[in-house]
């Protein structure tokens, strides 16, 4: 398989997916969301026994780009209890293990408080009156302060750095939060240079019971199918692929599939054209498809082969094209899509009314083609 689109780290994608993916949707038709891969947060096991973090967890999105540093850009932040603790995380576009952080969660939980980080530098405040304040600076030191600024070190529960995956977690005692009534609070992070006199980068104030919903994510993977065997079935299960350089390792069509199935997320194909299907009829793959498109968990967008569908044909010939191939896809139960992928995205503005024509409601473009047709698309 080949990724067309590079898929940068999930969280930044999370701030800003429309900014990120340059995906080529044409005006004329009614648009919506291709894609579709809901995202979910990250749950990459926490460390020091903290819990796994849930898409509901997600608080707030921050913009990326919008820091001084890569390793200062707060993209996330999140939250979630239990009956000892809170737990926060924050998302940050490149934590290193060098990054040079001072980082704030302000806390207002109750009338009052102080918007300064640091007791008497006003250059340095959040937006809210903050009851209580978690620094952690520079990964090596933690305070818990209340709003008098005395630090309670009983309070703080763990932290944790993942440069990998680019978050930091912690978590406080619940007791921290003295005289709270057990309403929803509200948070926000900011994040300063270790020991500077600017702010990087602050995140909006969020409720504790905020949500961002689920995120569309779209990962576009090309010549997931392929139509001719024996090669077949080792595109599906993955054995021929690159055998010299991945000894053992199997990766193929299949174990997208089966992560599809397993968590549930929804999956859009744009590459599965006619006669692929057939092909892949033959070697009974299609059950599979047709039990995950009945399962709301696989839209196989309408594509396809070369000289089908063509931007230089007559309006009437790309027409009867997909006329017979819908005709096609029906009589092997395929479910139609209200999606048209025309063949590497090449077509003409005025091939818009005739797809539209045919019933569709939007088509799939790849931005990287565009240069074939005179940038015929911007972004
Ligand atoms: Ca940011
Ligand atoms: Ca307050």
């Amino acid at each position: 398989m080949c990724v067309y689109l590079k898929v940068v780290k999930e969280n930044n994608l999370k701030a800003n997916t429309t900014g990120l993916i340059k995906i080529a949707l044409l005006a004329g038709l009614t648009l919506y969301q291709i894609a579709l891969v809901d995202h979910r947060a990250s749950a990459a096991p926490a460390s020091n026994n903290q819990p796994l973090w849930e898409h509901q967890d997600l608080k707030c999105l921050d913009p990326w780009g919008d820091s001084d540093s890569n390793v200062r850009d707060a993209v996330a932040v999140y939250s979630k209890s239990d009956i000892n603790f809170f737990y926060f995380r924050v998302d940050i576009l490149d934590l290193t293990n060098e990054s040079d952080i001072d980082l704030y969660l302000a806390i207002d939980y109750k009338d009052g408080g102080n918007t300064k980080l640091i007791n008497g530098n006003s250059d340095l405040s959040s937006d809210i009156q903050w009851d209580l304040l978690v620094a952690l600076n520079n990964k090596t030191e933690h305070k818990v302060l209340d709003s008098s600024y005395v630090d309670h070190p009983e309070y703080f529960n763990n932290s944790d750095y993942q440069s990998e995956l680019d978050f930091t977690e912690f978590s406080i005692s619940r007791d921290a939060l003295v005289d709270w009534d057990g309403s929803p609070f509200t948070v926000q992070v900011i994040a300063i240079p270790h020991s500077s006199t600017y702010i990087s980068d602050k995140t909006s104030p969020a409720a504790t019971d905020a949500s961002t919903g689920r995120a569309k994510l779209v990962l576009v993977f090309g010549n997931m199918f392929i139509g001719y065997g024996p090669h077949a079935i080792s595109w599906y299960d993955g054995f021929a692929m690159d055998s010299a350089n991945r000894k053992g390792e199997r990766r193929g069509l299949r174990y997208l599939l089966d992560a599809v199935e397993k968590y549930g997320i929804p999956l859009t194909t744009v590459d599965a054209q006619l006669e692929i299907l057939l092909g892949l009829e033959y070697l009974g793959i299609n059950d599979r498809l047709r039990g995950m498109a009945g399962k709301d968990l696989l839209d196989i967008v309408d594509t396809l082969s070369y000289a089908f569908f063509m931007p230089w044909q007559p309006e009437d010939v790309d027409t009867r094209a997909i006329s017979r191939a819908k005709t096609a896809r029906q009589a092997i139960s395929i479910p139609l899509s209200e999606i048209f992928y025309p063949y590497e995205a090449m077509l003409t503005a005025g091939d818009l009314n005739t797809i539209k024509k045919a019933g569709y409601k939007a088509i799939f473009g790849i931005d990287r083609y565009r240069y074939w047709l005179d940038d015929w698309i911007t972004d």
